[in-house]
């Protein structure tokens, strides 16, 4: 087996996004497109000679090949031991869960997570640290600054190797471990929840849960978990077998995306608890019977009710949050005496809080929520803080979402999506907000008077670093909000997201359609962005 050296091209478009590079499946297939960023990545590390790597992918079309191809250029730089999930499958959290447990000098993930699969679909890739996060910016920069002058890539001259068989094989003088993609997760599950309390819930009779991996990477992670560890019903997990176009759905757990759920949970006689997740593990979405639970709601009663999990019973050191997601996460900080940060989109900006230990529980808007067990955002982690929480309260989720806005009072939350938005408009209604944000001071709107306008900007506490236009921010004297960001996760197009919260402390107001609450703030929006001129569209693609 030898190393050859093959010449190769910049290509000038491999800037990773709010999470890593994810572009269309064919371009991942041009010839040296992957290489490129790979190689691009390993020249960025320094001192990973002999040094263990993690590989794995949510299973979407292209993953198999991507890991073989992967696996070469691992050996040929010189790499140690490479492991990898068998079949290629590793869940993002997984990944996560690996990389910390093993000492791994990183990890590389293959995934455009929510987006949808296949040939006409979507692949993506992204390296963690050896915290088991995602690469911070100044990592993912450097990445970006390496691929524009990119001319050489190694790879082993070398035959594939069998991925299907868990067991210890060599490729070159690196060492490939291809391991059980599950047991590690399941075994840091177990560390933390009460399994023995979860399975009298789920074996009592008396309760029914439906759990819908969207025939993504979750499937065999909640066959072992929910079904063989925890007793819960054959049938209990649907859509449970991972395809590689995930059956021609958008495996994005939510109202729209997840609509095969969200009917079984509204239909008749309906399961206690449903919940889906992801393409790749990392997301959920919780849902009580005919109830929605928001993912920013959801990271806020997780914290009021940490205590009542083992791995948490000591308290929490903080909450993290990111900016667009709602402020109900803060009032139970507040109640709790410690620290709430606010951050940019992005789980990458969650990584040294966790490791500086300043928070326990971080979330998002965007159905991520997560600890600090691992340094991603993990799916079936929050189902079972849920299943926890509801073994031990014995209520149903809708009676203690709605004691929790009785105690903190409720922030209405929605997201309204503009999907396929031509690129140069969004950027302009961008920066012309950008412009207009801070004038706005002072000025009012029907009821609302805005008390501030800016482009969010962050500070990370920890290291000093400082990330800027994180999105534009009209924040109300009554602490409602309205935020405008382009998402950084699309692959064609720019994606308009429009996030708007209003807070309530009155329950006997807490009961409204959060439409209907948030319909001046909408309004609002409209007027100061434009939205039906810049987007062309009459309403939201998706609203969340
Ligand atoms: C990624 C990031 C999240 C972010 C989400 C949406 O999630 O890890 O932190 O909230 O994208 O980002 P955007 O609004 O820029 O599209 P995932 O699940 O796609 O990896």
């Amino acid at each position: 087996m030898t190393i050859q050296t093959i010449a190769t091209q910049p290509f000038l478009d491999q800037k990773p996004g709010t999470s890593g590079l994810r572009k269309q499946v064919q371009v991942f297939q041009k010839p040296h497109y992957l290489q490129n960023f790979v190689q691009a990545i390993f020249d960025s590390l320094e001192g990973y000679q002999g040094q263990t790597l993690v590989v794995g992918g949510d299973g979407r079309y292209y993953n198999r090949e991507a890991i073989q191809i992967i696996l070469k250029m691992a050996a040929a730089n010189g790499f140690g031991r490479v492991l990898v999930g068998r079949g290629g499958i590793l869940s993002t959290p997984a990944a996560s869960c690996v990389i910390r447990k093993y000492g791994a000098f990183g990890g590389i993930i293959l995934s455009a997570s929510h987006n949808p699969g296949g040939p006409d679909g979507d692949f993506g890739i992204k390296y963690n640290i050896s915290n088991g996060g995602p690469a911070p910016e100044k990592v993912t920069e450097a990445i970006y600054a390496r691929s524009k002058t990119i001319d050489r890539y190694l790879v082993l001259d070398a035959p594939d190797i069998d991925l299907d068989k868990t067991g210890i094989l060599t490729l070159g003088e690196m060492t490939v471990e291809v391991i059980d993609s599950v047991s590690d997760y399941a075994q840091l599950m177990e560390s933390l929840f009460d399994f023995d309390r979860i399975r009298e819930l789920l074996t009592s009779g008396r309760f029914r849960m439906c759990m819908d991996s969207l025939h993504a990477v979750t499937g065999p992670y909640a066959h072992r978990i929910f079904e063989q560890q925890l007793g819960a019903p054959a049938g209990t997990v649907q859509n449970g077998v991972p395809l590689e176009d995930f059956g021609g759905g958008h495996p994005d757990p939510n109202l729209v995306y997840a609509h095969d759920l969200v009917e079984v949970l509204y239909g008749d006689n309906a399961p206690d608890f449903g919940a889906a997740s992801d393409g790749d593990g990392d997301r959920n979405m919780v849902l009580g019977r005919r109830f929605f639970v928001t993912p920013s709601d959801s990271l806020a009663i997780l914290a009021a009710n940490a205590k009542l999990v083992p791995g948490y019973r000591n308290g929490l050191a903080g909450i993290a949050r990111s900016m667009p997601t709602s402020q109900a996460p803060d009032r139970v900080a507040a109640q709790l005496g410690i620290d709430c940060y606010e951050t940019p989109t992005g789980w990458k900006f969650f990584g040294n809080l966790l490791d500086a230990d300043r928070a326990t529980l971080c979330g998002e808007e965007s159905f991520g929520t997560g600890s600090n067990h691992i340094r991603e955002k993990d799916g079936l982690w929050a189902v079972l803080f849920w299943l926890n929480i509801l073994a031990v309260r014995q209520q149903p989720v809708e009676e203690i979402v709605r004691e929790h806005w009785k105690t903190y009072g409720r922030n209405y939350y929605s997201r309204h999506d503009y999907e396929g938005v031509d690129s140069d408009r969004a950027n302009t209604m961008m920066t012309n907000l950008r412009s207009l944000a801070p004038t706005l001071k002072g000025k009012t709107f029907g009821n609302y008077t805005v008390e501030y306008g800016d482009d969010f900007s962050y500070t990370d506490p920890v290291d000093g670093s400082v990330s800027q236009k994180q999105g534009i921010r009209i924040g109300f004297t009554d602490g409602s909000r309205v935020v405008f960001r382009l998402s950084g996760t699309g692959t064609q197009g720019a994606t308009v997201r429009v996030y708007l919260e209003s807070y309530e402390p009155d329950p006997a107001k807490q009961d409204q359609d959060p439409q209907v609450a948030l319909a001046d703030l909408i309004a609002i929006a409209e007027e100061v962005a434009q939205l039906r001129a810049t987007t062309g569209m009459d309403k939201p693609t998706v609203i969340t």
